[in-house]
């Protein structure tokens, strides 16, 4: 039977879509390149790889059930146990019976006469439905440099983002890893532990801090689930979708808000230096991300990039270690915030080398190693931690075709054009969840993920019950919300000219240099969903065939 809905991609929005559709009564069918369900989670299975949300917030909100029996083991879970809650999720709600596993979607085409899109895979066969929802993810496109010689590599080649599920033992081999963002300043860490040792070729230092790396508390998780409606509604009141809510029952007044900080109000330059040294002293590193003006005031913005180097100077045993690991072209609150489990101390090895590629870059990849413009790496493994084609990758790579023949990589030549993150004018009836222009990875991706579900939902609902045949956007809605997008942007640090991040796409080469996300909160972006909605579909172009 032909479906009502073909989603790509059974990560934790592929899978939502299953439930929210089905409940509606739509056929839904989805088509997914892995072995099984977790998206991110199924793929990033690095050692050390975890989230950076809190997992009480990281969860889902659409089944009070579902919230009461999962338990979490840690405050900020590990890849392993999120995983194991999407496959809890999968095998409760049935999903799995409306995924076709091992199925990598190679084109996507729209059909005017039959109003249906036509998904063609890698498998050989073919899917039609009358809409498309597109669950690709905003980080699931590997990316891997264009280094000299780097096919010849002989030895062991891994991506954190594609890292095998069965074990890979490290044990007397020399490692190599190139990248130090979020993935490979979590690996690096473990992998010191594993090898024989560890070379780290760093191009970039990196802003990190410590994570919470406290276990669950049973007192703690029974407060969160008996305040769960609370905390559902106060996600939907913050910017990025986190409630912060703070137990008061199980915890101790005295150690109530350890990680609180400054407040969201206190400016570090109302501090003097010497105030400065003493709160970071009792608070920690991470207390510099709780000042408001270091997001916006470059002056402000450098005391607190100041203070963070002087700390990492003071972690870090070799003095001319210390010295390569210190950003110092770029401030904090430019690139998403990471955090790390004992980064700066394993620079104090003595099985970790850090090689600092600004100044001594990498000439070659050679079939037993990397040799840079100083000496030459023996490697018998060599990890790629180089990030992903973040947020347009997955959607471009899909080759899709819209009305009159028109591709979406054509129409995102000069950068991605869309309206709410949600449609492409052009491309009637398909669906992005959490697509550029959307608050998306500058949200707790679970709240973001369902509130696009729910609205395509609403929407079709709304298109079938109407007898409208397609949807797309207006180009002046679509013109406008770049406006703004854009706008709102401007200012922070994030778009700061010294700020290269792959939120603009910096870390492509040829890429747009556009900021994909909405920073603008996502109350504010939600209300602007709901209110094109409850408009009628303000901003969209709905029509009927004759
Ligand atoms: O990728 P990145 P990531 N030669 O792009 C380097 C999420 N995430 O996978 O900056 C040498 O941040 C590159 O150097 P440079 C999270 O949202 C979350 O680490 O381009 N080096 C950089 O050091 C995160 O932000 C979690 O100079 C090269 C690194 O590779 C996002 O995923 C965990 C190079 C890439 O860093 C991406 O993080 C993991 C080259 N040719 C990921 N090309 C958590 O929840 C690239 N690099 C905690």
């Amino acid at each position: 039977m032909q479906p009502d809905v073909l989603v790509v991609g059974a990560g934790f929005a592929g899978m939502y879509a299953i439930y929210r559709f089905r409940k509606q009564g739509l056929n839904v069918q989805v088509l997914e390149a892995g072995s099984d369900v977790g998206g991110t989670w199924y793929w990033n299975r690095y050692p050390g790889a975890r989230c950076d949300v809190p997992s009480l917030e990281y969860s889902f909100g659409f089944s009070e059930e579902l919230e009461q029996e999962w338990d979490w083991p840690e405050v900020f879970s590990a890849q392993p146990d999120i995983l194991r809650y999407a496959n809890h999720i999968a095998d409760r709600f049935n999903l799995r019976e409306h995924i076709r596993f091992n199925t990598r979607v190679t084109g996507v085409a729209y059909d005017e006469e039959t109003r249906l899109w036509r998904l063609q895979t890698d498998t050989g066969e073919s899917f039609s439905a009358p809409y498309c929802v597109m669950a690709t993810g905003c980080l699931s496109v590997p990316n891997r440099p264009a280094l000299p010689g780097a096919a010849s590599f002989a030895g062991l080649e891994l991506h954190t983002a594609l890292w095998p599920k069965e074990d890979v033992d490290l044990s007397g081999k020399r490692v190599g890893i190139i990248g130090t963002g979020s993935s490979g300043v979590q690996a690096i860490p473990e992998l010191a532990k594993a090898a024989e040792h560890l070379y780290v070729f760093q191009r970039t230092p990196v802003y990190t801090v410590p994570a919470n790396r406290k276990a669950m508390r049973d007192a703690v998780q029974r407060e969160f689930k008996d305040n769960y409606g609370a905390i559902r509604d106060m996600q939907q009141n913050n910017a990025g979708g986190v409630s912060n809510f703070r137990p008061q029952r199980s915890v101790e007044a005295a150690r109530r808000n350890p990680m609180d900080g400054p407040g969201a109000e206190s400016k570090i330059k109302a501090l003097t230096p010497a105030e400065r040294k003493a709160v970071l002293k009792a608070r920690g590193l991470e207390t510099l991300l709780g000042f408001r003006d270091v997001y916006t005031d470059p002056e402000a913005n450098e005391i607190a990039n100041e203070l963070f180097r002087d700390a990492v100077r003071e972690l870090v045993d070799d003095a001319e270690t210390a010295e390569a690991l210190l950003p110092k072209d770029y401030g904090l609150g430019c690139k998403r915030q990471v955090l790390d489990r004992d980064y700066y101390a394993t620079f104090n090895r003595d099985n970790v080398t850090l090689v600092d590629l600004r100044a001594t870059p990498i000439e070659a990849v050679t079939p037993d190693g990397i040799t840079t413009s100083a000496q030459r790496y023996p490697l018998d493994v060599l990890i790629y931690a180089t990030g992903f084609d973040a947020m347009t990758g997955a959607l471009l790579k899909a080759n899709i075709t819209g009305r009159g023949g028109q591709t979406l990589n054509d129409k995102w030549r000069v950068g991605p054009v869309a309206y709410l993150g949600l449609q492409m004018r052009g491309f009637p009836n398909l669906f992005t969840v959490t697509g550029p222009g959307s608050p998306s990875v500058l949200c707790n991706m679970l709240v973001a993920i369902e509130q696009h579900v729910n609205w395509i939902g609403d929407c079709i609902d709304y298109l079938q019950t109407n007898h409208i045949d397609s949807i797309e956007p207006t180009e002046q809605a679509e013109q406008d919300w770049i406006a703004h997008v854009n706008e709102v942007a401007e200012g922070t640090m994030y778009t700061a000219p010294s700020c290269n991040s792959w939120y603009l796409g910096a870390n492509i080469p040829g890429k747009p240099r556009i900021f994909m996300p909405y920073v603008g909160g996502y109350p504010q972006y939600k209300a602007r969903c709901d209110n094109a909605a409850r408009e009628g579909y303000s901003g969209f172009e709905l029509k009927r065939s004759a």
